[in-house]
């Protein structure tokens, strides 16, 4: 079958493209497991120093394909009428997608160019960096058809925006533009349409350029501090911090500090 995630390389940059078009980019098995394998590969590979995720078409992704037999509900005339366990799918697909997203040794972008729904919102708002599009939303679908956020939205949610805000999308499953998205600390920037796929570009460019091993390990331990008390985060951040003191980046960080020129960084 036609490849549902499209990959390309431009420098150290690997971007991934969600392709199903047609169906908004509406998360199948098949696509998740093809996106978990991109990612771990990406991850495996020294050459990419940053990752860049964006959807093919109008859309970035209108989460679970609700039409996939896993997850159909039966009706009246089906032959098979035994409920089924749609946490299998989480089980089996999102919660590894969702960590292997979380644990990238490189800084990941989502370039929202579209509407992002229900686990395709919570895959985006697990990046990093979140930049979109003034004609992209935000949607928490999961209520609307009488299930709870997934892919890590009630861990992000009010870490993200706080909890009366996290209700307020969680609960009423509403479209929320870019724009608001980005005024109520949802996501990073939202931008014109016509500039979001080269100002992503330059950003994952930017990213790849940085002492990558460090962006990683400070997104691990920004979450991490969230269930340590203040001396405890200080004890993380010694320890991670004795860590990056004997790393090549540090070493070339300062010596081109100190010689007035630009750094050349190379852990991963
Ligand atoms: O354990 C588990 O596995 C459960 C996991 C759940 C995780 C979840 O993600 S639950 C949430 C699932 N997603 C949704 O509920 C969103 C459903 N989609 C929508 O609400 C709307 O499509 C959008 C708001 C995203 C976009 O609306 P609009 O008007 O721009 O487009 P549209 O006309 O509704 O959709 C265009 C086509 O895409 C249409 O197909 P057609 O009629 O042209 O053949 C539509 O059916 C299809 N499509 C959109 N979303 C999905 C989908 N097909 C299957 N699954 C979808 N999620």
């Amino acid at each position: 079958p036609e490849t549902q995630i499209l990959s390309s390389q431009e420098g150290a940059v690997l971007t991934l493209t969600l392709n199903r078009p047609q169906a908004l980019n509406a998360f199948t098995s098949g696509m998740l497991s093809e996106l978990r394998q991109a990612l771990d590969a990406a991850a495996a590979d020294a050459s990419v120093r940053c990752v860049l995720i964006t959807g093919a078409g109008r859309a970035f992704c209108a989460g679970q394909d609700l039409s996939d037999p896993m997850v159909k509900p039966a009706e009246a005339g089906d032959a098979e009428q035994t409920p089924k366990d749609i946490g299998l799918l989480l089980d089996g697909f999102y919660i590894p997608l969702a960590q292997r997203l979380r644990s990238m040794p490189v800084p990941v972008v989502a370039a929202v160019n579209g509407v992002a729904a229900g686990a395709g919102a919570n895959f985006a708002l697990g990046c990093d960096l979140v930049l979109a599009g003034q004609s992209a939303s935000f949607i928490q679908a999961f209520a609307k058809i009488g299930l709870v956020p997934d892919c890590g939205g009630t861990w992000l949610l009010p870490r993200l925006v706080g909890r009366a805000r996290a209700l307020q999308l969680a609960l009423l499953g509403e479209k929320l533009p870019a724009e608001a998205a980005q005024a109520m600390g949802l996501i990073y920037q939202c931008l014109p349409d016509e500039e979001l796929a080269s100002a992503a570009q330059a950003l994952a460019q930017r990213l790849s350029q940085m002492p990558v091993r460090a962006l990683a390990e400070t997104r691990r331990a920004i979450d991490a501090a969230g269930l340590l008390d203040f001396d405890q985060a200080l004890q993380q951040e010694a320890r991670l911090q004795s860590r990056q003191g004997f790393s090549a980046d540090y070493k070339e960080g300062v010596q081109a500090f100190m010689q007035k020129r630009a750094p050349k960084f190379t852990d991963r």
